[in-house]
């Protein structure tokens, strides 16, 4: 059992809105490897954030297609875990509960497709990198959804024949700028940040639990190991999500 602070449960009680930044630790219980853990196999010699960047791209199309196509692969046999479910459970239970996530994997949106219906009124889920189950033209930067099968990797734009790409945030790109808007203003107006899964390096998304805490926010970090946020954060939950964030619903609902 993780030792959960009263003050925490008191907080998450009486708490009017709940906000939420997860990264790739809260998928690693779902057998997706972390951002940072090394690549596996064939992708061992590659640095993710020099092959998630423009310039690999245009550099070698294929081999950066390829890639994405390895991990979409293996995210699509991928499921949901306790961790993404328990906040779907946080979320029924909130006031008002906004979900801001760096991943691609879209776990916490299978999460949705797989409970009963939520609240009508919830809201979006908040994807800062974009999806890597979605696909857009490199040149034109519009989403495309089909596309003529060729053995052409990658495939072509079918409007503008340029190659299509992920519709994901590589290094050096701005990110999609209503997700980054709705995320400050989330961490502006919360009562309660949770910062779970993430090794808070990459900004701007790692200065949102920051931006919590100047606007009076219990910020809480649920991560196994510390992070540049621990310092500051108000509490440290040093376990997986997997564990801590149902022990924690369960301790709320418990009233104790
Ligand atoms: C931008 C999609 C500007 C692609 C990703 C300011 C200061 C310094 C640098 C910068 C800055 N501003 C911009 C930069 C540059 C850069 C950056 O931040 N670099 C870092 C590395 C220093 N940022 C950018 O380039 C961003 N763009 O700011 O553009 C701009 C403005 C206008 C016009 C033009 C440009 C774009 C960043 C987005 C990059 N894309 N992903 C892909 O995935 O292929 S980021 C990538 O890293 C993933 O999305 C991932 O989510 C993200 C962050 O990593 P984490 O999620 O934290 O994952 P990580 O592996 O690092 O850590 C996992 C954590 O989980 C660990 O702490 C571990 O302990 C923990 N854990 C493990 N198991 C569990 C667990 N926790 C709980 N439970 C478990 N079971």
């Amino acid at each position: 059992m993780i030792d959960i602070p009263t003050p925490l449960l008191d907080a998450l009680r009486h708490a009017q809105h709940i906000a939420v930044l997860t990264g790739a630790g809260i998928s690693a219980e779902s057998g997706v490897p972390t951002f940072r853990d090394a690549q596996t196999g064939l992708w061992s010699k590659f640095n993710p954030q020099e092959l998630a960047t423009r310039e690999a791209f245009a550099r070698n199309p294929k081999l950066v297609w390829e890639w994405y196509a390895f991990r979409r692969e293996f995210i699509a046999r991928a499921e949901p875990n306790a961790g993404h479910y328990a906040l779907t459970e946080l979320e029924k239970r909130a006031e008002k509960f906004t979900l801001v996530t760096q991943n691609i994997d879209g776990l916490h949106e299978r999460v949705r497709q797989n409970v009963e219906t939520l609240r009508s009124s919830v809201s979006p889920i908040i994807e800062l990198h974009g999806n890597i189950f979605r696909t857009k033209c490199f040149r034109e930067d519009t989403r495309v959804s089909d596309w003529l099968a060729t053995d052409e990797i990658p495939p072509r734009c079918p409007r503008c024949g340029s190659y299509m790409r992920p519709d994901v945030v590589w290094f050096g790109e701005a990110l999609p700028r209503r997700a980054l808007d709705e995320s400050f203003r989330a961490a502006e107006s919360c009562d309660v940040f949770f910062s779970i899964g993430t090794s808070g390096v990459v900004e701007p998304a790692a200065s949102l639990p920051f931006i919590a805490l100047r606007n009076g926010a219990v910020v809480i970090e649920v991560n196994p190991e510390e992070t540049p946020l621990s310092a500051s954060a108000t509490f440290c939950l040093r376990g997986v999500a997997g564990i801590v964030m149902p022990q924690i619903l369960e301790r709320t609902a418990e009233g104790n």
